[in-house]
């Protein structure tokens, strides 16, 4: 023991990659304490390309009414996946007969995400045939809903209620949708996040049926408009509504009276929020034993991080990234982490200069898997980052309290050798001729009995994590 804390004292000497720096506050590379864990994976599925370049997933999940998966192209294409992975357009949100031109442009325009009413497939139910859909788009003449206060108006993001007449048709057999959010964004980048109703909700529970709505910071940097904070802005929130409601501002959907600050007393305070403080919560999802919520929030330049989400949190975004207090895009306050009472600091966080990632990384997940079908897997909570494809787990029934020594990596093998997912991708671009892809682009998709899988967009390969 001693011995190794001569040699560790030796290397902080010597190595100054073992320090802190305000750009770079863990000492630590990723995965050195935790176990790396390696899984088996499958081609499960391939979407189509879109004007020749390869789908871009955000999202793939279940609908167990009607026995398949759905799973989104940014473009606005909707696709059902059968169980054993045969795709089919469903819907085109993009399509000019609906009159939503998706914006799509660059990387982080487009649909963000789509959710199934817990009731989609139970006739004579409110929630029947009920989809949702949460896309930006070029049309910005409909009077917003919410606006922020500046920027320069880049696009609106619109929630869109669609309701299918037969839920189990091949395709959508609906009429146009519903408008029941528009929010005016002032800058290109950091647009909806995650929208998805609880499932471990049911008929009866005061959450059943309730949509929570992941909305990013408006984007820029920094949050130059100071809006995440903002409790009377809509901007960097997870809201939390009632789709099938009528008692908001504009009549469209419904205010949970149980939303923390519904009935506070306070005008300003919108009655949607059910936390705060979050710069681009992108993806979210909720540990199916226990119910813990939690967040994949993007950083700004120096920290990754996933958090708890409870009613009322403020995730601490802008005056904290991560467990530090945020100063500027080159670094982060080294003193008092952690330090400000009332703020819910992350579980996990990651540096972005450590030496597994690469330029541009980004938080995604988050998948708890209870379910043991894939046993290496049982009990950890999965993420990841989104640029490098580097998937990391922790243990989901003892937390850690920041940092990312209880990080572990998730590789794939594949032949002898233990593999990224990029270098999956990779390999499989040169197969189909492509350009090789540098980025990953990784989310995370789940399907019935416990089902992990792993969506990109570069190669159109949806793959299945298995034992
Ligand atoms: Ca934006
Ligand atoms: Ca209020």
């Amino acid at each position: 023991m001693s011995m190794i804390r001569l040699a560790a004292a030796a290397l902080l000497i010597v190595t100054p990659v073992l320090a802190q720096s305000p750009d770079d506050p863990f000492p630590n590379p990723i995965g050195t304490s935790e176990a790396l864990i390696v899984v088996g994976y499958e081609e499960f599925a391939s979407l189509p390309d879109i004007a020749g370049s390869p789908a871009r997933p955000m999202l793939l999940i279940d609908e167990p009414g009607s026995g398949r998966l759905f799973v989104n192209d940014m473009r606005g294409a909707m696709y059902t996946v059968t169980y054993d992975g045969s795709v089919s357009l469903y819907l085109d949100v993009n399509s000019p007969r609906w009159g939503i031109p998706v914006e799509s442009s660059g990387r982080e325009r487009g649909m963000q995400s789509f959710a199934l009413h817990p009731q989609f497939d139970e006739p004579g139910t409110p929630g029947y045939g009920k989809l949702y859909i949460w896309t930006d788009t070029e049309d910005t003449g409909p009077t917003p809903d919410f606006t922020p206060g500046g920027g320069q108006d880049a696009h609106d993001t619109v929630l869109l209620e669609w309701t299918a007449l037969d839920p189990e048709a091949a395709t959508y057999d609906g009429g146009p949708p519903r408008q029941l959010i528009r929010l005016e964004q002032p800058f290109g980048n950091h647009n909806g996040g995650r929208i998805a109703f609880n499932p471990r909700s049911a008929p009866g529970d005061a959450d059943f049926g309730t949509l929570y709505v992941g909305i990013a910071d408006g984007g820029s940097g920094g949050d130059p408009l100071d809006l995440a904070q903002n409790l009377a802005s809509a901007f960097g929130k997870i809201f939390r509504i009632d789709p099938l409601g009528s008692n908001s501002a504009n009549g469209r959907y419904g205010v949970p009276s149980d939303n923390p600050y519904a009935q506070d007393g306070i005008d300003r305070t919108l009655g949607e929020i059910y936390a705060s403080g979050l710069r681009n919560p992108q993806q979210f999802g909720w540990d199916p034993r226990n119910g813990n919520f939690f967040v994949a929030d993007i950083g700004q330049n120096i920290i990754e991080k996933l958090s708890l989400v409870t009613a009322g949190a403020d995730l601490g975004w802008n005056s904290w990234e991560g467990s530090f207090r945020f100063l500027s895009r080159s670094a982060v306050d080294l003193a008092n982490p952690r330090g400000e009472r009332g703020i819910t600091y992350p579980v996990a966080e990651y540096g972005q200069l450590d030496p597994l990632l690469q330029r541009s990384a980004a938080v995604t997940g988050v998948v708890v898997h209870r379910e043991g079908t894939i046993p290496q897997l049982q009990d950890r909570v999965l993420f990841g980052d989104f640029p490098s494809g580097e998937i990391f787990h922790i243990d989901a029934d003892d937390l850690p309290a920041g940092g990312q020594n209880a990080m572990g990596r998730v590789l794939f093998r594949d032949g002898g050798e233990s593999k990224t997912l990029l270098q999956l991708i990779q390999a499989k671009n040169a197969e189909q001729g492509r350009n090789i892809a540098t980025r990953s682009d990784l989310h995370f998709g789940t399907g019935p009995g416990g089902r992990v899988f792993v969506l990109n967009k570069q190669d159109g390969v949806i793959r299945e994590i298995v034992r």
